[in-house]
């Protein structure tokens, strides 16, 4: 009625609209992620006096991250924030943050995705129907299974191990000798407890968070990948948008990033601890030679193309 009202008197009748977005994502609440999104939402509130609503459906609600990205590209779901994982099979160049031992530190990672790598993969996203709004944190990835410790590479063979729904994932197992098994993030545990997989990898928070060490009391510090998360909008959505709350939104999700990565320190630290005080077999001493020696034939597979041979040689650089 209001807008109707004012633009018959000629005004931009669209500045007043309220805008409902709804975000998703597989974790709950209060995990850094969540809390990084529920951030950005009180921001949006904040600068348009509560014009732009952004509702958050944590915990899987809408789907594992597969199904997620798929309905924000069709425009179900208004914003997502996954693993950059699934992004692999929709976007080839988001592979390369997939590849094992690619970032030396936190330090590195957080300064390609800052710079002018990490803005070119976020651009590159829409082609393919999202815009990348932001990069989380997520930490580096360790394998745990329920079998016996690893150690090494050999004390992987034959054994069942979950991966995301990403191709470099699945060839990482079974690099190292596994046998990858992809499933939506929801299904692990209950995999987990029937035995239906013997492992999986993820970071500590994630592998506290979901209770997997509930049914998987052997967790070895790899650090094989450290695998950026990312929050995406529905291209579809966002071209309904104005310029300025594009703009709005970009900024909200920019704004959410240093919050994200203190909370993300500092839960890594609480999961550890707790995953020790829960009695975890943690192998924290491993050599990661052996992995990365066996993990090196990824790197010749997915580097065929000169660009994405280019790319990592850029990333590398960063310093
Ligand atoms: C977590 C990540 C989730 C999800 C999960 C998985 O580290 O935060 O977005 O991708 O891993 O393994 O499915």
């Amino acid at each position: 009625m209001l807008a109707a009202l004012l633009s018959l008197a000629g005004l931009p009748a669209l500045a007043w609209e309220s805008i409902h977005l709804r975000a998703s994502d597989v974790h709950d609440a209060g995990y850094p992620t969540v809390r990084g999104l529920q951030s950005m939402a009180d921001r949006l509130d904040l600068a348009t006096q509560g014009r732009i609503h952004l509702k958050i459906y944590p915990g899987a609600q809408l789907g594992d991250e597969r199904d997620m990205l798929e309905m924000t590209i069709f425009g179900g779901i208004d914003i997502s924030r996954t693993s950059m994982g699934p992004l692999n099979s929709i976007v080839p160049e988001t592979g390369v943050f997939s590849l094992p031992f690619l970032f030396r530190s936190t330090e590195h990672m957080r300064l390609v995705l800052d710079g002018p790598i990490g803005d070119e993969i976020l651009a590159g996203l829409e082609p393919h129907g999202l815009i990348g709004l932001a990069y989380y944190d997520a930490g580096a990835r360790n394998m745990y299974n329920r079998v016996r410790p690893i150690h090494s590479p050999a004390d992987m063979q034959g054994m069942k191990i979950r991966v995301m729904n990403s191709r470099v994932f699945v060839d990482m197992i079974s690099t190292l000798g596994g046998n990858a098994t992809p499933m939506g993030f929801a299904q692990v545990y209950e995999s987990l407890a029937l035995g239906t997989i013997d492992g999986a990898e993820n970071n500590w928070p994630t592998f506290e968070s979901s209770r997997h060490f509930e049914v998987a009391s052997q967790y070895s510090v790899t650090e094989h990948v450290m695998v950026p998360e990312v929050v995406v909008m529905s291209r579809y959505r966002w071209r309904k948008l104005s310029a300025g709350d594009q703009a709005l939104l970009r900024e909200a999700a920019r704004d959410s990033v240093p919050l994200m990565r203190n909370l993300w320190d500092a839960r890594v630290k609480v999961s550890r601890d707790a995953m020790v005080a829960a009695g975890t077999n943690i192998v924290s001493d491993i050599d990661k030679q052996p992995f990365m020696a066996a993990m090196q034939p990824l790197y010749d597979r997915y580097l065929q193309d000169p660009a994405l041979r280019g790319l990592v040689e850029r990333i590398r650089a960063v310093n």
